[in-house]
């Protein structure tokens, strides 16, 4: 997952976002989760709030928005500014973590405004995630080419049929959609044993990640839970002058039965999918990442429907079929 959309505009930005960089700052250099959820609600019931805040007294009215953080409005209403704030972003450590954790793993920053080297100084206080993330960092920021995303398709292909044959395994993304580069690499897995009615089967994620480790693909590891890896991989260059770059690679396991809608959700994009989910409201059903579900007059969603291809998703909602490559929106 790459790109995530700006948050929109309102009529309080100025104190949401600065909200926002608190509730990170607490959660990425100091791990105190209470007060992130704390910055984080207060910013949530300012963003929906239909008027300009005047005082910190106004905005105390607002259900999540205590003493301190009302305190704190009238400093910033005041003087347009905040000293805790200042102080965070002059102090080398917690910025450079912050801004670590903002682009680690999850995604990749646009542009960096701490030099990797500060970053480097301060490596003993990050994470594994952390550490992954800035070992790579140079590589993580480079598209993959599609030519190297089939090779890459191909190996996985060979790999998975090996292990055992029923394996069903598609690279989703962008690549599916047929970009010439993509950002990372996403496969969805299944096997017709595994499905939402049977038991848990981590088994059968992590013979894959284990095996594409033992032939030297997969590199490191940032996650691994019974339905989802995450972590790195590179292809082999054989005796050739240079080396692939590290990508990001992500693995998830899915019941056969969920696998259409996973497979959908994931090719994306993420436009495609929110027009798909408002037609698919329109015509009565909800769907997600995992089922199709019809929608009863109370708009209560039914059971799953039985779905055991993309093309059924589109014909229970009576939408003309598109390709991959015509997804993008
Ligand atoms: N997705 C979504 N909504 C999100 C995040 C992801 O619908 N908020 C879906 C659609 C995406 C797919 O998951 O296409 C994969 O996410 P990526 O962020 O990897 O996006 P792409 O693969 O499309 O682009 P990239 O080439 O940058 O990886
Ligand atoms: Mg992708």
């Amino acid at each position: 997952m790459s790109k995530r959309k700006a948050p929109q505009e309102t009529l309080n930005e100025g104190i949401t976002d600065f909200l926002i960089e608190l509730a990170n700052y607490e959660k990425n250099v100091n791990r105190a989760i209470h007060k992130y959820n704390a910055y984080r609600k207060a910013a949530s019931v300012i963003a929906k709030y239909p008027e300009k805040i005047k005082s910190g007294a106004e905005a105390k009215k607002l259900d999540g928005v205590g003493a301190k953080i009302a305190e704190k409005i009238d400093e910033y209403l005041a003087t347009g500014k905040l000293r805790k704030l200042e102080k965070i972003r002059s102090d080398d450590t917690s910025s450079s973590i912050s801004l670590l954790t903002r682009v680690t793993g999850i995604g990749s920053p646009r542009f960096l405004l701490v030099p990797l080297a500060d970053l480097r100084k301060v490596e003993h206080k990050l994470n594994h995630h952390q550490k992954i993330g800035l070992k790579y960092f140079e590589d993580f920021e480079k598209r993959i080419p599609r030519v190297e995303m089939e090779k890459m398709e191909a190996l996985i292909h060979g790999e998975l049929k090996l292990l055992d044959s029923e394996y069903i395994g598609t690279i989703c993304g962008s690549y599916r959609r047929g970009a010439a580069s993509s950002g990372d690499i996403d496969i969805l897995l299944t096997h017709p044993s595994f499905t939402s009615q049977s038991e848990k089967q981590p088994r059968l994620l992590h013979a894959v990640v284990d095996h594409l480790e033992s032939v030297g693909f997969i590199t490191d590891t940032l996650s691994k839970g019974d339905t989802k890896f995450m972590g790195v991989c590179q292809l082999d260059r054989g005796e050739e002058e240079e080396e692939y770059p590290h990508r990001r690679i992500d693995i998830r396991l899915i019941p056969k039965d969920q696998y259409y809608c996973g497979v959908l959700y994931f090719t994306g994009s993420d436009i495609f999918n929110k027009n798909m989910r408002t037609h698919a409201l329109e015509k009565g059903f909800t769907l997600n990442e995992y089922t199709i579900r019809p929608l009863g007059v109370t708009g209560v969603a039914g059971e799953p429907l039985l779905v055991d291809s993309e093309k059924d998703i589109f014909d229970y909602i009576q939408w003309k079929y598109r390709e991959p490559k015509d997804r993008s929106e």
